[in-house]
């Protein structure tokens, strides 16, 4: 073994321990929801705003527009009562939680448009996924098969935040090109990520893995002296 290819090994090792990639949840009933807590909006003063706490969870409309909560009565829709809308006055917000969560998901109504929807670890980037619209032609590929009241969310490695941007696209039921969206968001879940474990021997640690590997280039370069 090289050195540049034993470093590239330990390069590869050490990132393969601290990445883990997002997958979409599209189930309240996913596994990684187990115990989440919930938000139903039922005990919030209704109102429109640029951003609102409620538990551990912030809420807040990033394009100097404003996210609404409030019960637009019976509707074809996800939510149950008082909900979190768009409204068409919103292309881009932000759910952030006070601790790093494992996973997280929400109903997802009334959807026309696709919204990417980026995963954060503080400043890091950990994801971008998309929640498909019902009108642009996404997974459901005929609009007319679209349910509009999708269950969304995601699993990922500490995700502290989470952007979601509005992709403007046609829509047949508008009848033109839509850069804001009206959606309903309701029930929001989320699972607070687990303190990562410190003296499990049978995971070993990017820490450790760094010790293992300086050992091994130590055997390297004293097998390299003997040469
Ligand atoms: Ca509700």
């Amino acid at each position: 073994m090289t050195c540049k290819s034993a470093f590239a090994a330990l390069f590869f090792i050490v990132t393969l321990a601290a990445d883990a990639s997002a997958t979409t949840i599209r189930t309240p009933a996913d596994p990684a929801l187990a115990g989440a807590s919930l938000i139903d909006f039922a005990d919030q003063t209704p109102g429109a705003f640029t951003s609102r706490v409620i538990a551990d969870v912030t809420f807040t409309a990033l394009d100097g527009r404003q996210l609404w909560i409030r019960d637009a009565g019976a509707d074809p829709y996800s939510s149950t009562g008082l909900n979190l809308e768009t409204e068409l006055l919103s292309s881009a917000f932000e759910i952030a939680f006070d601790s790093p969560v494992s996973a997280f998901g929400m109903w997802w109504g009334g959807a026309n448009l696709d919204w990417t929807v980026t995963l954060f670890n503080n400043a890091t980037q950990l994801e971008t996924l998309t929640f498909y619209g019902g009108d642009p032609r996404g997974p459901q590929q005929d609009p007319a098969l679209a349910t509009y009241r999708e269950f969304y969310g995601a699993t990922g490695n500490g995700i502290t935040s989470v952007r979601f941007d509005a992709v403007p696209g046609y829509s047949p039921i508008i009848g033109g090109l839509v850069e804001t969206d009206w959606i309903k968001i309701d029930d929001v879940r989320w699972v607070t990520a687990a303190e990562p474990p410190t003296s499990d021997p049978a995971v070993p640690e990017p820490a450790s893995l760094l010790l293992m590997g300086s050992g091994l280039m130590a055997i390297y370069s004293r097998r390299r002296r003997r040469q």
